[in-house]
């Protein structure tokens, strides 16, 4: 364990993290912070930049399948700069979710004071807080102190705060004790798995995608981010069986391909992985529980046999991801910690 790489120590200290933010979610008002604006009311609008948008859309999944509605994700550039083709059309009601981990972001800022000015009451989910929790009464503050300049354990709080806030508008109960299993699950997760992903990040390759359907899309998406962000390699992002429609021409021995394997997709997308492999290419799938197939073709598997709802393990399948990034990066001679080019907050 490189105990000097704080954004690693950040990534291992999720279950920590997690105890006390579902603490703080028990003893919270959250009908209280949506109240006239339930999604029944108005359709709900995630809005975010970086890894706050791919929170933004698995949100948006979570929302969609507990409480059956729609709902939808979008970065906040969308909404300053494409304005009538993102927000809902004539007098529709909606509500925005601002979600930012510094609360400081330009972007997001200038996307709360057009609502601010519109008179449109919004929700803040935020870590830092900073100006973003001035503008709005309905603030939802996950107690997250993280330092790293890339974001893991905000990104994992504040999902585990806005599903918490859609299985109590849902009357969720079994969703409410499954999230409250989840420190311990991962705890265990990382003890046998940590080791395993550093082994393979040290895999020589030049082209990294990775694949995920449904909600797991924006798991794949967040998981290519930190890859790139943490290691300066780039990562694409894709719909598993679109992989098949194209990208797949990059697959080879200097490809590696990672699928988020969803329950109900399970043998659809292992075919696409084993394809891939037969192609070359180094491999890796998170799954919750695997077939003698995945099994074959996976050069790493990582099996997570939880027994929650499936929507409840969305936090669990990103975490690889974040620790896939970090080793990358110091197996590539990087500071995961000082990634080139980025900085904390987009400011402008
Ligand atoms: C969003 C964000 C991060 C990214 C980078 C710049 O920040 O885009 O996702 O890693 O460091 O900022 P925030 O609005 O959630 O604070």
């Amino acid at each position: 364990m490189h105990r000097q790489v704080r954004t690693l120590s950040e990534i291992q200290n999720q279950p920590q993290v997690w105890s006390d933010c579902l603490s703080l979610l028990q003893q919270t008002d959250l009908s209280g912070l949506t109240a006239g604006r339930e999604p029944e009311r108005a359709e709900w609008i995630f809005v975010g930049c970086g890894t706050s948008f791919y929170l933004a859309q698995a949100a948006a999944c979570s929302l969609s399948l507990l409480l059956n509605v729609s709902a939808r994700a979008m970065p906040a550039s969308e909404i300053l700069l494409f304005r009538s083709m993102a927000l809902p059309y004539g007098h529709r009601p909606y509500f925005p979710i601002l979600i930012s981990r510094s609360g400081h972001t330009s972007e997001i800022l200038q996307v709360a004071e057009y609502f601010q000015s519109q008179g449109v009451s919004f929700l803040a989910v935020t870590c830092d807080g900073r100006e973003l929790k001035e503008m709005t009464p309905r603030v939802l503050k996950m107690p997250v102190a993280e330092e790293s300049t890339v974001m893991t354990s905000s990104f994992t709080s504040m999902l585990l705060g806005l599903q918490y806030l859609a299985g109590t508008l849902a009357g969720r109960r079994d969703l409410l004790n499954a999230l409250k299993t989840l420190p311990g699950e991962l705890q265990r997760l990382l003890d046998i798995y940590t080791p395993r992903v550093e082994a393979f990040a040290q895999t020589e390759v030049e082209d990294v995608a990775f694949l995920g359907q449904g909600p797991l899309y924006s798991i794949a998406s967040e998981t290519a981010l930190k890859v790139m962000e943490s290691s300066s390699t780039y990562a694409q992002y894709f719909h598993t069986l679109e992989f098949r429609h194209g990208p797949k021409s990059i697959a080879g021995p200097k490809t590696l391909v990672g699928a988020l394997i969803s329950e109900s997709g399970l043998e659809a997308e292992a075919a696409v992985l084993r394809e891939m492999k037969g192609l070359g290419s180094a491999t890796m799938a998170v799954t919750n529980t695997a077939i003698p197939s995945l099994r074959d073709s996976s050069d790493l598997l990582i099996e997570l046999g939880l027994s929650v709802p499936e929507i409840a393990r969305l936090v669990i399948y990103v975490v690889w991801g974040q620790l896939f990034g970090s080793y990358r990066g110091l197996a590539k001679g990087m500071d995961p910690d000082n990634p080139q080019n980025l900085s904390r907050v987009v400011t402008f």
